[in-house]
């Protein structure tokens, strides 16, 4: 049987700065569902890397006193190795600078020149090099004499130069269609801000550049340079093989799956990229979705504050498990959240040390002690013990379809309160008083207990690859039964398991010196 392809992409990360814990949130978030799918028996592509063309790149160099192109270099393999420390299973790492990918940008454009999309003007109006993005008169405004984007309040610069334009115009209608008649975007209420943002129309798109020449050259005219936009969408399509739109590649994993982005580019995915396609005759992604934002103690992170959490800080003092575990539990994944030491700790100490580790120590420690280090021998269940088993099996279905819509929190919240009612009937079956009074019941009790944790940590494996895979072991799952085809292949008693250890320390204070 063939399984069914997933292709799923994060944003590329412009590498003109350090990467921050909003990068490092979008990458683990999409690397969860990358995970979860192959364990549920998809064929998954993910695709992720760093946009390095455009005036933001030019502009930053030259400060720094480097090339475009060797600021790209230094801080591309920054965040690469950011997504190495971070356990982020890509298959491919792109960069806009590799060579296929010109190759692609350069098709993708002579297709839309070809569909009579292009044409030669001139650009007079407002840009923010910031957001690498046009601004119309009446999306700006001036406070103590300098302009800004009114939707992002970063600083525009006004701009004149022979430009070419897509006729974005052209496929207002088609837009608006899509969103009525199709998701497209998710989460929805991001719909409603782009109906906003198209009720009066598109006016055409300036896509390629002169002032500066750190881009893709736009073929047949060298003096340009494409608008990074366009480069930057197409990075999609290079990571599986176009424009060779025979290669297996392409037909296997396009259209993609997931889109995943940040709600600040939504506009550039929603409107200018199916444009796009639909000129160079592409098939749409399946799904857009544009998650929140993670702010830093509740205020948005900027390094005049000196407020910017490096995501690889993190690893060394939480844990890399504990901060992704955080990240998707903490957050709703459509919603603006929050990062905050306290809140970190207090999910590591309650819902892994104390609700999943201390459920895991302390029964399997009685099983070492009492049951010679082997899956207890069961009697027949109770009603309790069905009950337990059949709470902890009938989470597959509802968790599929939570992170089907990108739904982390929920998903992890209903794989817990089945870790609570673990807990609860463990406390309530007692079974250390069980073991002077009724070995029999002492070892069903305890293998309830193991089979449920089989359970949880089969499907939270996406979420702490590490820590989960760590459980497994200590139940001697063995490494190709921990697929979601595997969740009904019950724990076989008699089997050997190896000695007890924790999963889960309490996060303690450092000490001073
Ligand atoms: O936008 N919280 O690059 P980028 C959550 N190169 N997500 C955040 C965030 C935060 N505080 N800050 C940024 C770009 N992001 C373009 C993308 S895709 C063809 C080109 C997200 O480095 C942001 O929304 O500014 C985006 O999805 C990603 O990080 C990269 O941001």
């Amino acid at each position: 049987m063939t399984s069914t392809p997933f292709y799923i992409t994060t944003a590329i990360v412009y590498p003109n700065g350090d990467p921050h814990i909003g990068h490092a949130y979008e990458h683990i978030a999409t690397d969860v569902m990358a995970r979860f799918k192959r364990l549920d028996g998809f064929d998954v592509r993910f695709l992720t890397g760093t946009d390095e063309h455009g005036q933001k790149m030019q502009t930053s160099a030259e400060k720094l006193g480097m090339t475009a192109r060797e600021l790209a270099d230094q801080n591309s393999a920054r965040i690469q190795a950011m997504d190495d420390q971070l356990g982020i299973s890509y298959d491919r790492y792109i960069r806009t600078t590799d060579p296929d990918h010109y190759e692609a940008s350069q098709a993708m454009w002579k297709r839309m020149e070809e569909a009579g999309d292009i044409y030669l003007d001139k650009y007079e109006g407002w840009y923010s090099v910031r957001d690498e993005a046009f601004y119309a008169e009446d999306e700006t405004e001036v406070r103590d004499g300098v302009r800004y984007a009114i939707e992002t309040g970063t600083e525009v610069e006004w701009n004149e130069e022979e430009s070419y334009f897509f006729r974005l115009s052209k496929y207002a209608d088609r837009l608006k269609e899509l969103y009525a008649t199709d998701g497209f975007v998710y989460p929805e209420s991001r719909r409603n801000e782009l109906a906003g943002f198209m009720k009066d129309g598109l006016r055409d798109l300036s896509i390629s550049r002169t002032s500066f020449d750190w881009g893709v050259p736009v073929p047949g005219n060298e003096k340009h340079v494409m608008y990074v936009w366009v480069d930057a969408l197409t990075n999609y399509l290079t990571g599986v093989g176009f424009p060779d739109s025979n290669s297996d590649l392409f037909k296997t994993y396009w259209p993609a799956s997931y889109h995943v982005i940040g709600k600040d580019i939504s506009r550039f995915h929603a409107i200018y990229w199916p444009a796009f396609l639909w000129s160079a005759g592409i098939e749409l992604p399946k799904r857009v979705f544009a998650h929140g934002f993670l702010l830093v103690d509740g205020e948005k992170m900027s390094k005049s504050i000196g407020n910017v959490v490096d995501p690889v800080d993190l690893v060394s003092s939480f844990g890399l498990d504990q901060l992704r575990f955080f990240l998707l539990r903490e957050v709703s994944f459509g919603q603006d959240g929050s990062y905050s030491a306290e809140a970190i700790k207090s999910r590591i100490n309650s819902d892994l040390a104390n609700d999943l580790g201390n459920l895991a120590q302390r029964s399997l420690s009685m099983v070492a002690k009492n049951c010679e280090g082997k899956v207890p021998l069961h009697g027949a269940f109770t009603a309790e013990d069905q009950a337990m088993l059949d709470l902890a099996n009938a989470l597959y279905e509802p968790v599929r379809a939570d992170f089907d819509e990108l739904a982390f929190h929920k998903a992890l919240e209903r794989i817990w309160h089945v870790v609570g009612e673990a807990n609860r009937y463990f406390t309530s079956q007692e079974p250390w008083k069980l073991r002077k009074t009724n070995l029999e019941r002492m070892n069903t009790v305890l293998y309830v207990t193991a089979e449920v944790l089989r359970i949880v940590a089969i499907l939270t494996q996406p979420v702490m690859p590490t820590a989960m895979g760590k459980m497994l072991d200590l139940l001697a799952v063995s490494q190709d039964a921990r697929d979601f085809a595997d969740l009904g292949q019950a724990l076989v008693p008699g089997a050997e398991l190896p000695a007890p250890a924790p999963i889960f320390p309490r996060y303690e204070e450092p000490k001073e010196g």
